[in-house]
């Protein structure tokens, strides 16, 4: 219904989202094409596989792009590149993955966006709507595209959603859906701050329950003045779901009631008392059983790449938070720590202003080693309040800080910036990060 009749979809993108279109539409014999900018995108093998659909790589074309009724852009490529543009102007409606998705949906689905913490609070709900029983599957921005989820036996859908996906979205009506947080991050592809954050706003017109943090200011504006189901959260009391202190504890409560002290959560970090707070919250909205949010609480260590402890070498700890992507969640991870910190950061920076750094490290950050492209201008942002080493790659990176790093020190990588420009993703920056740090490990 969502395409209408006999659609001709276009499909920009051979990654996975793109992939994952491309299968979805196929297998229900629509007809579609497939563009890529490079020579060599990644999904050009499985979508050979795929008869009857062309693909055309190497540069996109808006003359071939206008043959279709419909266009999905992929999230990796700007909605304003001339060639997208000038289809959309010829009339090709434009329709993402996930709108495809919610269409097809047969269950009810909850929603994360934010800058920071989504995949966290987005593994958090399935891991609490599991606790409780439910057949649930996570997914979207956090890996498996959306697509890739559907599943007649399904119960509850999570998905966390990248700025990317909601500017292209527009038929998706979660359960729930909560805006986390606010800072820049993704400044080369969209046009400024604003339209980043009105990018996120969507989700909350689109909620039937709407969960905000109250703490951030920015994300409140975007929550406007209707207060009804409106669920709020906070690290200060007054919200929905907020922090208590008691008994000289702190605890998570509900509405002024403490539910779970802070200390039996494994999860380190204030803003991850954040991110359990909006999980709680999203999971009530969903109608999930209140205990079996708690128990999955006490029972999540956190995702790889995120604040992990990958060794401790004579008393040094080294941290892996190699999603750490943009200026504020480095900050956190600093934050995080009680430092003396020797930090590990460089790579793609997305035209980020990195001066917000230099305050959270003054006092905590002892020495900065700085690799890959952006370095230069990180350095700028920190010098000379915080001690620089300017180096080539990780690698190089390493090296240093295994000479600077004493006991009692931690080493943290928390890139603020994308890996683009020296690895495949965070991952890839995260598993070569470990694996450094283990080979020397294991040769001591
Ligand atoms: N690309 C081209 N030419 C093209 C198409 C893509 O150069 O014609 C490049 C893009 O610039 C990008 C890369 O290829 O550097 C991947 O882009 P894509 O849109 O094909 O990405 P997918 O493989 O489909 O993965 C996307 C999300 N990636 C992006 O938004 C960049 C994945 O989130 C997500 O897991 C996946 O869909 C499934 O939903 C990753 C990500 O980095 C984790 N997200 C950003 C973030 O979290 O900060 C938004
Ligand atoms: P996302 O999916 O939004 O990138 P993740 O849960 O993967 O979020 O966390 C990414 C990084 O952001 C982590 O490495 C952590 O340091 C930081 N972070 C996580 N939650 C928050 C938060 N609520 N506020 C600020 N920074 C955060």
């Amino acid at each position: 219904a969502l395409l209408g009749n006999e659609p001709r979809v276009a499909v920009v993108g051979l990654g996975r989202t793109g992939v994952s279109v491309l299968r979805y539409l196929h297998a229900r014999g629509i007809d579609c094409l497939a563009a890529d900018t490079r020579d060599r995108p990644p999904g050009l093998e499985s979508v050979r596989q795929l008869p009857g659909v062309s693909v055309f790589t190497g540069g996109l074309s808006a003359s071939i792009l206008s043959w279709a009724t419909h266009l999905v852009v992929s999230p990796g490529v700007p909605l304003d590149r001339p060639e997208i543009r000038a289809t959309l102007e010829r009339g090709v409606a434009l329709v993402s993955d996930v709108d495809l998705f919610a269409a097809a949906a047969g269950a009810p689905v909850v929603a994360v966006t934010g800058s920071n913490g989504k995949s966290t609070v987005t593994t958090l709900v399935a891991e609490m709507a599991a606790a409780s029983g439910l057949r649930v599957r996570a997914g979207g921005n956090l890996g498996v595209p959306a697509l890739d989820l559907l599943d007649d036996a399904c119960q509850l859908y999570v998905l966390e959603l990248s700025s990317f996906q909601l500017e292209r979205s527009r038929y998706l009506r979660p359960l729930a859906g909560a805006v986390l947080n606010l800072s820049p991050d993704h400044l080369d592809h969209h046009r400024n701050f604003a339209a980043y954050a009105a990018a996120k706003g969507r989700l909350l017109r689109w909620s039937r329950w709407r969960v905000v943090n109250t703490d951030d200011r920015q994300v409140m504006q975007l929550a406007g003045r209707q207060p009804q189901r409106l669920v709020q959260f906070s690290l200060d009391a007054g919200a929905d779901w907020h922090l208590q202190t008691q008994g000289g504890q702190t605890w998570l409560a509900r509405r002024g009631e403490p539910l779970l002290a802070a200390a039996e959560i494994p999860l380190r970090g204030r803003h991850n008392l954040a991110n359990a707070l909006a999980a709680l919250a999203l999971a009530e909205a969903a109608g999930l059983p209140g205990e079996a949010a708690l128990s999955a609480l006490r029972g999540f260590a956190g995702l790889p790449h995120r604040m992990q402890t990958v060794a401790e070498i004579d008393g040094v700890t080294w941290i892996n938070d190699s999603k750490g992507t943009n200026v504020g969640a480095t900050g956190a991870a600093i934050a995080g720590l009680a430092g003396p910190i020797v930090l590990l950061a460089g790579g793609d920076g997305k035209g980020a202003d990195f001066t917000p750094l230099r305050a959270a490290a003054v006092g905590k950050v002892k020495a900065a080693i700085l690799y890959g492209r952006d370095r230069q201008r990180l350095a700028e942002a920190l010098a000379p309040a915080v001690p620089v080493t300017l180096v080539e790659d990780l690698d190089q990176a390493v090296a240093v800080a295994r000479r600077q790093a004493c006991a009692g020190d931690t080493v943290l990588l928390s890139p603020a910036c994308a890996s683009f420009d020296q690895f495949r993703d965070y991952q890839d920056r995260g598993d070569h990060f470990t694996a450094l740090v283990q080979r020397w490990q294991s040769a001591a």
